[in-house]
């Protein structure tokens, strides 16, 4: 059975950009509810943690270098079937194959700089929204 909270990030790129409050927006629009969220900074020893599973890709330290370089919007969603449907309202990880309308397309430059998270398993939903909040900041 599939779980009803995922967890996302609004990247650096999208924070730089000034697109914090049209990319909320259309998540809120498209019927998720906020249950965590925060403006904050990854260190680099968290974003290697967070995006361990690709050390040993080549784009690795450039996906370090800018996760870490500014400020991101951090939060937990929630909805029925989170993870699958915030997937979808993302679109692809490279912007030049995501779907009319996604946030990707909308808004992320290229695959590396491309606007924001999505958890991509309701196991990792969990695990992830747990490396950014304490249980009493979700609601
Ligand atoms: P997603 O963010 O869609 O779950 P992923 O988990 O495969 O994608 O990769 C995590 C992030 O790493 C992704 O959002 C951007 C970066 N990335 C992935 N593939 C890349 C590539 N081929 N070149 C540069 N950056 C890449
Ligand atoms: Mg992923």
């Amino acid at each position: 059975m599939s779980g009803n909270k995922t967890f996302t990030m609004l990247k650096p790129d999208a924070v730089e950009k000034g697109h914090i409050g049209a990319i909320l927006n259309q998540i809120t629009e498209s019927g998720f509810r906020i249950v965590a969220m925060k403006l904050t900074q990854m260190t680099e020893a968290d974003a290697k943690e967070f995006y361990a599973i690709h050390k040993e890709r080549p784009f690795f330290g450039e996906l370090v270098e800018y996760m870490t370089r500014g400020p991101i919007v951090a939060a937990v969603l929630e909805k029925e079937n989170a993870v699958e449907d915030f997937r979808t309202l993302i679109g692809a990880t490279n912007p030049a194959d995501a779907a009319e309308g996604t946030i990707r397309k909308k808004y992320a430059a290229s695959i590396g700089e491309n606007a924001v998270h999505g958890s991509d398993s309701d196991d990792n939903a969990k695990i992830e929204g747990a490396f950014h909040f304490a249980g009493r900041e979700m609601f």
